[in-house]
């Protein structure tokens, strides 16, 4: 499918380790256009709603614990192909596997602080910005 919009977050280990803007200017580069942007920090409680869907999961605690640990920058971003596109440009989950030139394979430590999270359809794209960013916060 071809549709436009993703949503990103660049994860609380990324913004401490100081880099938050090369991954921004990276998404740039590769042909993304910033719609919405914000820093912010996730409570336990809405790290654990956004991620609800791996409650079930081994690393749920960890994740949501990780998730909140401090400060996010979010941001909804538009090109052609979006969420497949920001798929391969952020690489695997397990940094150890991205391929060399992804995001991940660049900027992260390990599965569980993985500096960069991308939305895995159109429907959870759509449901994941609106999760931070109202109607008048896209542009
Ligand atoms: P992705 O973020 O690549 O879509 P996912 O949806 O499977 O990966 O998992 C969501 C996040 O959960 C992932 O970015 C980091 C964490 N996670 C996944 N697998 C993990 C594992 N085996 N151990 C620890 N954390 C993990
Ligand atoms: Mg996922």
């Amino acid at each position: 499918d071809m549709s436009n919009r993703t949503f990103t977050m660049i994860k609380p280990d990324a913004m401490k380790n100081g880099h938050a803007g090369a991954i921004l200017d990276r998404f740039i580069k590769e042909g993304f256009r910033v719609v919405a942007l914000k820093q912010t920090k996730l409570s336990e409680e809405k790290a654990g709603e956004f991620y609800a869907i791996h409650r079930e999961r081994p690393f749920y605690g960890e994740l949501v614990s990780f998730m909140s640990s401090g400060v996010i920058v979010a941001a909804i971003l538009e090109k052609a192909n979006a969420v497949a596109d920001f798929r391969t440009l952020i690489g695997a989950t397990d940094p150890a596997k991205a391929a060399e030139g992804t995001i991940r394979k660049q900027f992260a430590n390990s599965v569980g602080e993985n500096a960069v999270h991308g939305s895995d359809s159109d429907e959870n794209a759509a449901i994941e910005g609106a999760f931070f960013f109202s109607g008048l916060e896209q542009y």
